[in-house]
């Protein structure tokens, strides 16, 4: 079993249900456990300003998947929450996206992991920070020091809520 780190992100279709629905979801994966799940954040978007706010959070799996086929069950989830994706950096219904998988390194033109971007946005550090504060990337770098080297961006926690 593999632990592997996903970014959930939706601004479109009661964005707090689509991420609740998906954590819930990413559990029942095959061969696959849901160990922790972060909070909601809400953030500004990055890209076009003329969308709504994200809700964003991060879940920890542990899988027995590969990463590819672990892309593969991503991507029919989102398919299943009926994803729209209007344009480049644009709104969007549900995002799945492997942030880390154990500590290996994937480079396939479908999926890099780590993500990319990752060390690049709040709305992904701050919620992994809250499930894992001690966590160090492949890179060596713990999430906290990464954060820190962000300039500020707004970045709010919600309040825990019941969704069942
Ligand atoms: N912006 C925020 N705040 N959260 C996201 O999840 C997000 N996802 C994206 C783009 C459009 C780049 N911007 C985002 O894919």
């Amino acid at each position: 079993m593999t632990a592997a780190y996903i970014g959930l992100g939706s601004n479109l279709e009661q964005p707090d249900q689509q991420i609740a629905n998906a954590i819930r979801e990413l559990g029942a994966l095959p061969d696959t456990r849901l160990i922790a799940a972060s909070s909601l954040y809400q953030s500004a978007p990055v890209g076009p300003q003329d969308q709504p706010d994200f809700i964003n959070a991060v879940a920890l799996i542990e899988t027995a998947l590969t990463p590819l086929t672990l892309l593969d069950q991503l991507q029919c989830l989102e398919q299943q929450a009926g994803r729209v994706r209007l344009r480049h950096w644009g709104e969007r219904t549900l995002d799945l996206d492997i942030l880390l998988f154990g500590n290996e390194h994937v480079q396939h033109p479908w999926l890099t992991v780590p993500h990319k971007e990752m060390k690049n946005r709040a709305f992904v550090l701050l919620p992994l920070t809250e499930i894992a504060p001690d966590l160090r990337l492949p890179c060596g770098n713990t999430v906290a020091s990464l954060l820190a080297l962000l300039p500020a961006q707004a970045v709010t926690r919600l309040p825990r809520q019941h969704t069942n």
